[in-house]
């Protein structure tokens, strides 16, 4: 009985745990000066990010950071929203290396501090999770195609494989008898999609670098598809010629395919995608409610690379 995303109760009857109120907005001109210096309070264990402007941003109105940090998906914490923020304490993100292997000219580690040395960028992207709710997320980051172009992949790989760090010690989720899931939480990309411009590492988010429920210290982020491939905590990327395996689609293949692009015209098997909640705006259902765009927003930028394959096939 593997598929805890969400619960297996009729979408109708799924009350959020925590919908907290949008207090903060967002700091008001802070683009204006090119350089974003945000977070006049630095919680313990983070540190002011500074990252450039990018056109790549929306423009809607952010989610509260208090929602970005508080209602997580993090199932190496706990299946609760609030579990990755609660149960996280013990987690250490520093120091960190990502291994990044495989089919590539020049394998090598990169320890955190030549990831926060890459040019960072504020990306402002809608992120839509599979269970039907979306945020908008001011994240700091850099083009995932920067960091692959130093490790110079060879002519033979065609996908990226990604995978989460495995510490029983301190994720609690991923010790003890009951196993949400298989560890590592691994996922993947065809190489084209991992070196989309949209396609970004995160360091940070809110001007801070991130915290540990939301995937310190580095996660992938890549916004037209379904939040599940965003996988956190990264240490280890690897090419290779064969489609990777991943998490939601070893758990419940019947579910949760490899592309997971974000299509309001595929349903999950038990609930609707067509619409969804932008968390902090109300309800979970009902007036609040908006249509799904087909790729979350980014069509535009995207459909090219799926020319020729029947996403419904390939959900
Ligand atoms: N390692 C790992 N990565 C993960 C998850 C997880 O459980 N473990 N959950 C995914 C899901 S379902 C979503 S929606 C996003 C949530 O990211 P956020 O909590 O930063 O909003 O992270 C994704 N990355
Ligand atoms: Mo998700």
């Amino acid at each position: 009985m593997p598929a805890y995303h969400p619960p297996r109760i009729a979408a109708g009857e799924i009350t959020p745990e925590s919908i907290f109120l949008n207090r903060r907005g967002f700091l008001a001109g802070a683009g204006a000066a090119g350089l974003l210096a945000f977070g006049s309070s630095v919680p313990a264990g983070a540190a002011a990010l500074k990252a450039s402007e990018s056109p790549f941003s929306t423009d809607e109105k952010l989610t509260s950071e208090d929602d970005v940090t508080a209602y997580n998906n993090f199932y190496e914490f706990g299946l609760g929203k609030g579990d990755p923020k609660a149960k996280s304490g013990k987690f250490k993100p520093t120091p960190w290396t990502v291994k990044v292997d495989g089919m590539v000219s020049k394998p090598r580690e990169f320890g955190l501090e030549e990831l926060l040395a890459f040019p960072l960028e504020e990306r402002i992207y809608r992120m839509r999770c599979v269970e039907a709710w979306s945020m908008v997320i001011p994240w700091a980051g850099f083009p995932l195609a920067a960091l692959l172009d130093k490790v110079e992949p060879l002519g033979s790989a065609k996908y990226v494989a990604f995978e989460t760090v495995v510490r029983p010690d301190e994720m609690p989720g991923q010790g003890g008898f009951f196993q949400s899931l298989a560890w590592p939480y691994v996922e993947g990309l065809r190489l084209d999609e991992a070196r989309h411009p949209l396609t970004i590492l995160a360091l940070g988010l809110y001007g801070k670098t991130l915290p540990n429920q939301n995937g310190a210290p580095v996660r992938l982020v890549v916004p037209w598809k379904y939040g599940f491939k965003g996988i956190k905590s990264i240490v280890r990327i690897t090419l290779t010629d064969k489609q990777p395996p991943t998490t939601w689609n070893i758990a419940a293949p019947n579910e949760y395919g490899f592309y997971a692009n974000v299509n309001p015209a595929v349903d999950h098997p038990r609930w609707s995608q067509a619409s969804e909640t932008r968390i902090g705006e109300g309800g979970f259902f009902g007036a609040n409610r908006r249509p799904t765009l087909p790729f979350n927003g980014y069509e535009e930028e995207v459909a090219k690379l799926y020319a020729g394959l029947d996403l419904k096939a390939n959900f």
